[in-house]
């Protein structure tokens, strides 16, 4: 394979930023160089493959999006991504590793659901890749095929206490799998908001004829999201596990994160880009069915409630570590438009894996995150939440050569018609503007991404067998 010489950039990570370039030998990263330097005498840039010039921008390990649904079922239909169309979305946007979530539901065998997310990725992706398993049915069989999942490379797991008669596990259930999770070192990740709650808030609004998606977000109210996330911190105290709560939205879920930190539990929150620039107040004033398009739980907030300046506090602070996409895109035809009559029926979820890192980008144009705080929350803290630090998330000798070279001084105006290349028929960020944008993008060596085009290749990506989390002491 290639050898190439990143000259001139300035290097960002999570530690600082320093000038310097930066050799990359086959798959992975051989050196870390004082700009111009030289190696035991050679002038390295005459003995490379490819010299890429980065004067003027950064140069950060690859993206690392922790929380996607490529081809997830959902509500009679499935998410419009496959791995091969939201990888390669992925990669437009500086994202070099998902790592998606394998299902299992009540009554399916776990093995089964997971099987079936390999045949799904196997092959077909741009870049790495690795899983999370879901466990929507926690029974006999499910805690006993958890003693498996580390062998498999899945050292995490998600419960929903949202979602009854899907995924959904009750107290008793979610406890009897921290207790399994915390023997066998597995993080437990939680999706947290009281599912029959909201389903009798949901079924009133729906009677007294309030249909339309803004509802959506009125019945997932952030009484439930905080509820639940002190319930999940409670069960998780009580089994002694670690836990991860996934996108959070409420400021008060938050405040129960901070509060749970400050004692020492140790609890961990990931939000995602939409409950940092997105608002309920913007989805009810969408014209016609147009809110569908933002129905996602947990759902957007009141912007008048301050939440979205709640959760930036929040990742400033890290009382939030990490930002994940939850990328889950479905189409207003013949997906979205399944709730045209009835709020409940939209399936849920948004589209964003293309647009992740300039999306928190712009919270270091605005000031609100230091740049080694944004590759830190989009690439090294999930690394090493997931087990994945030393090959992602760093620009170190013997990393991965995922590397992106972003342009600060470039600009990226999101549309359909522009910088659009999920497959998807709307963008939930259409009409956002971009201050930067990804010039060029590596995976373990291979250009991905140069100047405007893409250069990839589907079967590209390889699965990642993680290690346990970092986090877990
Ligand atoms: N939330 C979504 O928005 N989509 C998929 C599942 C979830 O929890
Ligand atoms: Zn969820
Ligand atoms: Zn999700
Ligand atoms: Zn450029």
């Amino acid at each position: 394979m290639a050898t190439i010489l990143i000259t001139g950039g300035t290097v960002i990570q999570a530690t600082g930023e320093t000038a310097a370039d930066v050799l990359i030998d086959g798959e992975q990263i051989a050196a870390v160089l004082a700009p111009g330097s030289t190696l035991l005498g050679h002038d390295l840039a005459a003995g490379v493959d490819r010299v890429i010039d980065a004067a003027g921008k950064y140069v950060i390990p690859g993206g690392v999006d922790a929380h996607t649904h490529m081809e997830m079922p959902f509500g009679g239909t499935e998410a419009c991504d496959t791995f091969e169309t939201g990888t390669r979305a992925a990669a437009w946007g500086g994202t070099t590793t998902i790592i998606d979530f394998a299902i299992q539901r009540s009554g399916e065998q776990v093995e089964d659901g997971l099987a079936q997310w390999h045949r799904k990725a196997d092959g077909n992706c741009a870049i790495d890749y690795g899983f999370h398993q879901i466990i929507g049915g926690v029974d006999e069989q499910s805690l006993k095929a958890m003693d498996t999942l580390i062998d498999e490379g899945i050292t995490s797991y998600k419960l929903f206490m949202a979602y009854p008669g899907v995924f959904y596990s009750d107290d008793a259930q979610v406890l009897r799998a921290m207790q399994k999770a915390s023997e066998l070192g597995l993080l437990t990740m939680m999706h947290a908001e009281n599912g029959p709650a909201i389903d009798v808030l949901a079924e009133q609004l729906v009677e007294r004829g309030k249909t339309s998606p803004y509802y959506h977000g009125i019945a997932r109210a952030w009484q439930l999201e905080e509820e639940a996330t002190h319930r999940a911190i409670m069960l998780a105290d009580v089994a002694r596990a670690p836990l991860y709560v996934v996108h959070v939205s409420a400021k008060q879920a938050v405040a129960q994160l901070a509060a749970a930190r400050g004692e020492g539990k140790n609890v961990f929150g990931e939000t995602c880009p939409q409950y940092l620039y997105l608002s309920l107040e913007e989805q009810l004033g969408a014209p016609g069915f147009e809110g569908a398009k933002w129905v996602c739980s947990t759902p957007l907030r009141s912007r008048a409630e301050g939440h979205q300046d709640a959760i930036w506090q929040a990742l400033r602070g890290n009382d939030l570590q990490m930002v994940s996409t939850d990328h889950c895109p479905f189409c207003m035809k013949d997906q979205k438009e399944l709730g045209v009559d009835d709020f409940r029926a939209i399936p849920n979820g948004i589209g964003s894996v293309e647009h992740r890192m300039n999306l928190l980008y712009q919270g270091v144009v605005t000031g609100r995150i230091s740049r080694p705080r944004w590759v830190e929350l989009t690439s090294t803290t999930p690394a090493r939440m997931f087990g994945l630090y030393g090959r992602k998330g760093v620009i170190a000798p013997g990393a991965d050569a995922d590397v992106v070279i972003y342009d600060p001084n470039g600009h990226t105006s999101i549309g359909l018609q522009k910088t659009h290349h999920m497959n998807m028929d709307h963008s939930a960020w259409e009409g956002f503007e971009i201050d930067g944008h990804v010039d060029l993008v590596l995976s373990r060596g291979a250009v991905l991404i140069d100047d405007g085009a893409y250069v990839g290749r589907k079967g590209h990506g390889r699965y990642l067998k993680r290690d346990l989390s970092q986090y877990l002491n």
